[in-house]
């Protein structure tokens, strides 16, 4: 037996079960996603999946004109009178269902025969009267059946066709085989050979039971008749049935239904049927139906892992553009820098001397702070002459961050009104939650607290100033001349000062060599190593622009971005991404039309 439908129908309800109890706390991602479901769902969950998955369960409805003895049939085939028989015509006014305990419970759940309203039956008379909901099916209890099929009793098809032609629809839908319940006078009549060609056509075994039948000639009237009505349904040389009329047939409803055709009795024949690949017939429209509905479903569910994912995406990248605004100046530690290659660079007798300079004594940061000044006049073209205190610098840098950050956030704010829902109120509910002053300060500290030089840097400078003291000889000796300069005293200035300050004349350098010292240092600086300054700090300002886009991300983006998070992660699951394979299983275990 083929199981691969039915398995794959159950595997794919459990799934989605567990993708929608995930997105219980999700309930903006579960309306947006399970909108226009519910009909495909209660398809797969009350009809396809009760009927293909686990153990097969045969559904068999006897169907047939006015008094053919429908229920005197279906009494046989349970044996034992569950069904009352009336003389008098359409006396059977509601469906009757017979099963066993356990599928007599899944009836009264409605799964099986969805398309009925259960009712238990308590009194067989209720049968005989119209009350209750117009699509009432009454449930009966029996531990006649195996849990392996299940027997329906009908009103007859040319009372229910005109009174309620859904009835009929309903129950040419619930049963896997029809048996047509035909008389000598009621045989091929308009309505019952229309109900019967539908069934067939609709993948359904119709088969034929001559009930009053002549035993006369090996029943050769009954045989003929049936003949008729197989021609008439497009059925072609199928098993077929008879029953002898016999006055005393009520009276012991044990009796079996012989075939005509070597087909042994009804209710055994019922049980041999390959109930599987009968159902994978009979539902192979309803899967179909189900799967492009289903299909949707996935790709919806797909889109919006992909929208969400591109959204966060989004937002990272939008921290990283933002960052690109900030536009720091070096500090003292990157001025540093300079001094301590110089002196790297100085000769033996430069070293001695520099080590008993009280100049040099100062160390190199103390330097730096004003070749850095240098550095960003040259960087930034700010404020003239007017040298900014490294306070002063901290705080500037602080506010340009703080509004960098207030900005993204308004910028989030802004996307979150122009994207489609779910996302946008994924988005809108954490942005409304945050606290963006602490959290600018919170971007502040950490992006601020990242502004000493790295390693990196460090090498790159080195590199840059590498390359250039190679190609740059004369700037090269100026420099060095510079240092021995700071090495030695300030009376030791003079002499070679002219030569290398490009128009600094002897007695400023003296008044520079005084507390100004350090920025005649920049000065000189400044004028040799000109515009490689601007590649030297390159570097360095992408990552102190790296470092505001990591801070920006981790205070702003990830838990602007956590409702987002939180959605995505039962769509990314297991359950939800098994979905499309589950589906595509069941499409191939389909028998072609
Ligand atoms: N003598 C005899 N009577 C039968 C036989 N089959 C059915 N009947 C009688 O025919 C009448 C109708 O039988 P039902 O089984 O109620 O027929 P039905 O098709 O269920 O009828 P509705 O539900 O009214 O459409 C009853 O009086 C039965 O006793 C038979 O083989 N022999
Ligand atoms: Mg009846």
């Amino acid at each position: 037996m083929d199981e691969t439908l039915g398995e794959g129908l159950s595997a794919f309800e459990a799934a989605l079960g567990r993708l929608r109890d995930a997105l219980v706390a999700q309930p903006d991602v579960a309306a947006f996603l399970f909108a226009d479901t519910d009909e495909w769902r209660a398809l797969l969950t009350y009809k396809l999946v009760p009927h293909l998955a686990g153990a097969g369960c045969l559904v068999a409805a006897v169907a047939g004109g006015t008094n053919t003895g429908k229920s005197t049939v279906f009494n046989l085939l349970l044996g034992e009178t569950a069904s009352p028989v009336r003389a008098t015509a359409a006396a059977t006014c509601r469906p009757v269902l017979a099963a066993s305990p356990v599928r007599s419970a899944q009836c009264l759940e409605a799964k099986l025969v969805p398309e009925f309203t259960p009712v238990p039956l308590t009194a067989p008379e209720a049968i005989l009267h119209y009350d209750g909901p117009e699509n009432a099916l009454y449930i009966y209890e029996t531990s006649r059946l195996s849990d392996g099929l299940v027997l329906l009793d009908t009103p007859d098809i040319d009372s229910i066709m005109t009174r309620h032609w859904r009835v009929a629809e309903h129950l040419r839908a619930a049963g896997d085989v029809l048996i047509g319940t035909l008389t000598p006078e009621k045989y091929k009549d308009e309505r019952v050979v229309a109900f019967f060609r539908a069934a067939h056509a609709a993948g359904r075994l119709v088969v034929p039971v001559m009930n009053k039948a002549n035993p006369a000639e090996d029943y050769a009237a009954a045989r003929a008749q049936i003949d008729d009505f197989r021609a008439a349904v497009n059925l072609g040389a199928t098993p077929c049935f008879v029953i002898p009329y016999d006055p005393t047939l009520a009276e012991d409803p044990t009796r079996p239904i012989q075939s005509l055709n070597g087909h042994g009795a009804l209710r055994e024949y019922l049980a041999g049927i390959d109930v599987s690949a009968l159902k994978r017939r009979v539902y192979r429209d309803s899967v179909t139906r189900f799967a492009e509905q289903a299909g949707l479903f996935v790709e919806k569910a797909d889109r919006l892992v992909a929208e969400l994912r591109g959204l966060r995406a989004d937002l990272a990248a939008r921290a990283r553009r933002f960052a690109q605004q900030y536009d720091p100046a070096p500090g003292p530690e990157v001025g540093g820098l300079f001094h301590e290659f110089v002196q790297s660079k100085r000769g033996a007798v430069g070293r001695a001397i520099g080590q008993a300079s009280g100049a040099v004594a100062r160390g190199a940061a103390a330097l730096g702070g004003a070749v850095r000044r240098a550095i960003t006049r040259r960087a930034t073209f700010e404020r003239g002459d007017e040298i900014e205190t490294e306070s002063a610098l901290r705080q500037r840098h602080r506010a340009a961050i703080e509004r960098i950050t207030r900005d993204l956030a308004t910028d989030l704010i802004d996307l979150a009104r122009r994207i489609d829902p779910p996302s946008a109120s994924l988005l809108q509910r954490d942005l409304e939650s945050m606290d963006l002053a602490s959290v600018g300060a919170r971007v502040a500290d950490e992006a601020l607290s990242a502004d000493d030089i790295s390693e990196a840097f460090r090498r790159h400078a080195r590199k840059t100033l590498e390359t250039w003291w190679e190609n740059h000889p004369e700037k090269r000796r100026a420099l060095l001349a510079l240092d021995m300069i700071l090495a030695l005293t300030p009376a030791a200035i003079a002499v070679p000062i002219s030569l290398y300050t490009g128009g600094i004349g002897v007695p400023e350098a003296m008044i520079f060599a005084g507390p100004l010292m350090e920025q005649f240092v920049a000065r000189v600086i400044e004028y040799q190593f000109g515009d490689a300054l601007f590649d030297f700090l390159s570097p360095w300002r992408e990552e102190q622009r790296a470092a505001l886009a990591a801070a920006l991300e981790r205070h702003l983006i990830e838990p602007a971005a956590r409702g987002l998070a939180d959605a995505l992660a039962p769509l990314e699951s297991e359950a939800c991404l098994a979905l499309g394979e589950q589906l595509e299983l069941c499409r191939k275990a389909l028998p072609k039309s």
